[in-house]
């Protein structure tokens, strides 16, 4: 009976190894990293992410990639997330398997939080330096104070080379050139180490005689002052003096080493320059738009009046990094992430040149399986059923105009 038992233990335990181990070496590769799983009215009003771009996809550690492109700060801010008073411009990666070299907002350097407005459109750019390889899922992300991560669409990037190449070299203004990767290392894991060690060296005399029992009775017995002997108090005295003057003489020390530092720099950056987005000519009326539970798909009757003095046709659909296109009149060039790039995701009841002058509603139906696969269909859970978006319109030469569209987006069910 008793083996038996045995036998079953030790099955058990080699059947909790197994699983162990499986789900140590079980790493499933995820093509979206946390955007999907955020509401989806909410990523649909907050900030819109266009004209992107992605100098490089695969590049060696010390290269450097450039993200650059716009982002609309959705002036219909949903009221649970707080304004982006105080928000920063971030990258959402796996820890630093890039160093951000630079972020730049309308062409200022923004290492610090800055302040968006509503309603306004800014030009970014991020510079990226490989540190680590593998293959990373880029994102350009906004944190906004109150809010929460604002993540933008991510894009595939394979780093190739060995980590332990990477340099990451700066001229200080004192003009020493350091390796910010392990500047300062050493003296790090000495001073820990020396502190670590007295602390481990004051234990180690006490801990040398009998610790408890003979000296809770010597105290019980009123003979507490026999514990501690002369030559001890000798040994706390140095401990203590010798502590004191190691601080002393080498703070003194680090002093004359370093003797120009400077407290860290921080504080909100204000005045953030937004792009002077050019007057539109065309207005868009939301009729109606609705989407189908289940589905792949959302509709929107558009009334669409060009004031303008050329033709223009509806090209582009963008919604929460979805971007739907109208194959006949854009193609996209700039490498969009595949899994949000629905090529002839648009299509629009009559989508002829709508001439000067002229106003007409039609029916556009945006369609593709990132509708699903990014969860916006998820706006059936969630407390504020509308959406927002930027429609494209294009005329003869090429030439662009942005339309933020807004309204409400009611579920149909079958
Ligand atoms: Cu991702």
């Amino acid at each position: 009976m008793k083996t038996i038992k045995d036998k079953i233990a030790k099955l058990s335990f080699v059947a909790l190894l197994l699983a162990v181990t499986s789900a140590m070496f079980y790493t499933p590769t995820a093509s979206a990293h946390g955007e999907k799983s955020q509401a989806a009215f909410m990523r649909m009003r907050t900030i819109h992410w266009f004209d992107l771009n992605w100098s490089k996809d695969e590049v060696q550690v010390n290269e450097t990639v450039v993200i650059e492109g716009k982002f609309h700060v959705f002036s219909g801010w949903p009221e649970t997330v707080d304004k982006p008073e105080v928000a920063f411009l971030n990258i959402g990666i796996p820890g630093p398997v890039f160093i951000r070299a630079g972020s730049w907002i309308g062409g200022q350097l923004v290492p610090r939080s800055v302040s968006l407005e509503l309603g306004d459109t800014y030009e970014f750019k991020v510079l990226l330096k490989a540190r680590r390889p593998g293959d990373w899922h880029v994102h350009t992300m906004m944190n906004v104070e109150g809010g929460g991560p604002i993540i933008g669409p991510g894009k595939w990037v394979t780093i190739t080379g060995s980590m332990g190449d990477f340099v990451n070299p700066l001229t200080t203004l004192t003009g020493d050139v350091i390796d910010l990767e392990d500047y300062a290392l050493d003296n790090v894991y000495f001073w820990h180490a020396l502190w670590m060690g007295l602390g481990l060296a004051w234990l180690l005399f006490w801990i040398k005689r009998p610790m408890f029992i003979p000296r809770h009775i010597a105290i019980t017995s009123g003979k507490a002052d026999s514990l501690i002997s002369a030559g001890d108090k000798k040994v706390g005295i140095a401990f203590a003096v010798g502590t004191m003057a190691i601080v002393m003489a080498s703070m003194g020390s680090t002093n004359e080493k370093y003797p120009i530092t400077t407290p860290l720099q921080a504080g909100l950056m204000r005045g953030i320059q937004p792009i002077d987005m050019p007057e539109t000519s065309i207005s868009v009326k939301v009729e109606d738009a609705s989407y189908r539970v289940p589905g792949r798909a959302m509709q929107m009757t558009l009334t669409i009046t060009n004031n303008g003095d050329s033709a223009v046709r509806l090209g582009e659909f963008m919604t929460a990094s979805v971007r739907f296109l109208e194959p006949d009149v854009l193609e996209d060039e700039s490498g969009y992430p595949d899994d949000l790039l629905a090529e002839e995701g648009l299509t629009v009841s009559d989508n002829s040149p709508l001439a000067p002058g002229e106003t007409r509603t039609v029916e556009v139906t945006a369609s593709d399986a990132a509708w699903e696969v990014y969860r916006l269909a998820d706006l059936i859970y969630d407390p504020d059923s509308r959406f927002a978006g930027l429609l494209f319109f294009f005329d003869e030469d090429g030439n662009r105009q942005m339309i933020m569209v807004d309204a409400p987006l009611i579920p149909t069910f079958i």
